[in-house]
């Protein structure tokens, strides 16, 4: 039972003014359009519904916080999360690169997006997720490079793998891994990016990708929470912009 089962819609907010004022550690997914965010979201949290996944691109449009913590075993969802309980953060971000999104909307978006990963200090890591076949588009790159001067780390969700076979995911991984490994700072040191193979519709590389998530958030050795044993079904989420 992995500690990001107890996440909960928290928050949704168009505006950087409106970002929610936690100081618990956040991690962010972000991606292009259609990636697979949410749905890796929504695996991750073992919640078909938490966040809305689509076959439409675009379907995120404001940025969607998830706590983990401030729910106990016996809760009923819809009560009440307590604010001074939540632990971390989980952030859907607006997916990037949607073509049929206008000119001004794309603008305040790509801004959004910048203003957040660059200064939010709650902020402790980005996971990027990138569809398998075509991974590290400019958009990609431009996010990578946005956050890499904070000093804090990437997590790389390849997803979609299903769609290759086993020859093209090794060779996936091993160009993912040498692109991260290109970025190197004045000095010649590596930045603190790892990347991994995932897939929703095979459930590969889940427990990898919760193991690294739970150590970002620095949740790993808390034992609080752990015998949550609520494991129910999507919730309605009433009241959420998606
Ligand atoms: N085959 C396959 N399809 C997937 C996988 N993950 C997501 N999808 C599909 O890809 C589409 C987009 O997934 P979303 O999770 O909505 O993507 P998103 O990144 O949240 O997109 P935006 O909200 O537009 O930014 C949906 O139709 C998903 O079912 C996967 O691992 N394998
Ligand atoms: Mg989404």
């Amino acid at each position: 039972m992995s500690k990001l089962w107890q996440a909960r819609f928290f928050t949704t907010v168009n505006q950087l003014r409106d970002l929610p004022r936690t100081q618990v550690p956040e991690i962010a997914f972000a991606g292009r359009s259609n990636a697979g965010k949410s749905t890796a979201i929504n695996i991750l949290t073992n919640q078909k519904g938490l966040a809305f996944a689509s076959k439409t691109p675009g379907r995120t449009q404001h940025i969607n916080f998830f706590s983990i913590g401030g729910a106990h075993v016996a809760m009923h969802r819809k009560d009440p999360t307590k604010v001074e309980d939540i632990q971390a953060l989980l952030v859907d971000l607006p997916g990037y690169g949607y073509a049929e999104v206008s000119g001004d909307a794309k603008l305040h978006w790509q801004k959004l997006l910048g203003d957040y990963v660059q200064r939010r200090d709650q902020l402790a890591a980005l996971v990027l997720i990138m569809d398998s076949r075509r991974p590290f588009t400019e958009l990609d790159v431009q996010m990578l490079e946005w956050f890499a001067p904070t000093g804090k780390p990437i997590h790389c969700i390849l997803t979609k793998v299903d769609k290759l076979n086993r020859n093209e995911s090794t060779n996936a991984l091993r160009q993912a891994q040498q692109v991260l490994d290109s970025y190197v700072d004045e000095d010649g040191n590596g930045f603190p990016f790892t990347v991994q193979l995932f897939s929703a519709l095979k459930r590969v590389g889940i427990e990898e990708a919760n193991d690294k998530i739970i150590e970002l958030l620095g949740l790993d050795g808390d034992e609080a929470g752990q015998h949550d044993t609520q494991a129910d079904g999507p919730d309605e989420n009433a009241g959420r912009a998606d």
